[in-house]
């Protein structure tokens, strides 16, 4: 990894293979676009989204915990670290039937796509083969397939392709400078790697991060920037908004300033055009508006279904009537 200074982004040429080009976007570029009047930098955001996408669509994603707690990481933010004490009673691996169900459900509800996710540090060969298992049967349903497992090994990646996975999520979580405050227990440099193994097996990359957990906006503009770095950028961007936890390290994090959410959502547009960037977790905590301007400043995708993996997220019909009142068609 190279850190070389909070202006300068990890090379993430790993992605493509290479490690000298000239980075796209510099922090201060990125920094430059956060400084921007609110209202004009959406109205830019807007026109790139305009140029890229059907302005009218929204993608829909339901996630479901395959396996919960238990997590050997300590990422400050999350419910699901054995070294946090959140209450969360931990769960084995879900069976196949039981999934099937979460995914039926999901599909009938609208759902595009199926995110299934486990609090592993990363799966053993042993787990990988069950997980492949649920991917192969959540396709037949006709849905689009994403995992989220944690850290992957080599050749790993190639199973859960060969099963027919289209999505691998995996988050750089926050900016390289920051990434220590938060998580000790990996480094973003493995996360980088399981990011290189996933795309040379083929498989789509769904990379975001969390704002909210107590870094300024230089270190925002840093995270969207290493994101719009990586090369190719992600093929989907989710972008977080803290859910404090009551029991994890950050449960008492000073929240962001909602026009603050908006301008990175504007940013991660204006950075990473052709990207499909998701209002993820913490929508349930804003209100239609704010959500709505979220849509305009270029989200495209959110998480559909009222549980996100161990938290909530506003019900389904709540989200239909929402996308009716603006006229948005959700897909
Ligand atoms: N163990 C896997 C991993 O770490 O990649 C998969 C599950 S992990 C829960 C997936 C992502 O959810 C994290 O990278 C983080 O961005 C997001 N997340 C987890 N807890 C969150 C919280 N309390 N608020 C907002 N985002 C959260
Ligand atoms: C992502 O970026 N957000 C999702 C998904 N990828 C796996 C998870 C959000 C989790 C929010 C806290 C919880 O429900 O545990
Ligand atoms: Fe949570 Fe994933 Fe970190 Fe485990 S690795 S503590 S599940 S975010």
């Amino acid at each position: 990894m190279t850190i070389v200074s909070p202006q300068t982004t990890v090379d993430p040429g790993t992605l493509a293979g290479a490690t000298q080009r000239t980075l796209p976007w510099s922090v201060e570029k990125v920094a430059a676009l956060f400084e921007r009047p609110l209202l004009d930098l959406v109205f830019d955001a807007r026109e790139v989204h305009r140029r890229h996408f059907d302005t009218t669509e929204i993608q829909r994603s339901t996630l479901l915990s395959i396996k919960t707690g238990g997590c050997s990481e300590d990422c400050g933010y999350c419910s699901q670290s054995a070294r946090h004490d959140t209450g969360l009673e931990r769960e084995r691996l879900m069976p196949l039937t039981e999934v099937l169900e979460h995914a039926r459900a999901a599909r009938d509800r609208g759902a595009s796509r199926f995110c299934m996710g486990a609090a592993w540090r990363g799966p053993s060969d042993r787990d990988l083969a069950p997980v492949a298992e649920m991917i192969r049967e959540v396709r037949k349903l006709g849905l689009e397939t994403c995992v989220t497992l944690g850290m992957l090994k080599d050749g790993q990646a190639e199973v859960l392709k060969e099963a027919g996975l289209d999505y691998y999520n995996h988050n750089l979580d926050t900016a390289p400078e920051f990434y220590g405050e938060v998580i000790t227990t990996h480094t973003l440099r493995d996360r980088l790697d399981t990011l290189e193994r996933v795309r040379n097996a083929g498989i789509h990359v769904c990379c975001g991060g969390i704002v909210g957990m107590g870094e300024g906006r230089r270190e925002r503009a840093s995270m969207i920037a290493q994101l719009a770095n990586l090369a190719p950028p992600p093929d989907s961007v989710p972008i977080n908004n803290l859910v404090p936890v009551p029991g994890t390290p950050l449960e008492n994090a000073e929240p962001v300033d909602p026009f603050e959410f908006v301008r990175t959502i504007a940013v991660a547009r204006i950075t990473m055009p052709t990207s499909v960037v998701r209002l993820s977790a913490g929508r349930q905590q804003m209100s239609d508006e704010l959500q709505a301007l979220c849509f305009m400043a270029g989200a495209n995708s959110i998480f559909h279904g009222d549980r996100l993996l161990t938290t909530g997220n506003p019900d389904t019909e709540r989200d239909d009537r929402l996308f009716s009142r603006l006229g948005l068609r959700a897909i």
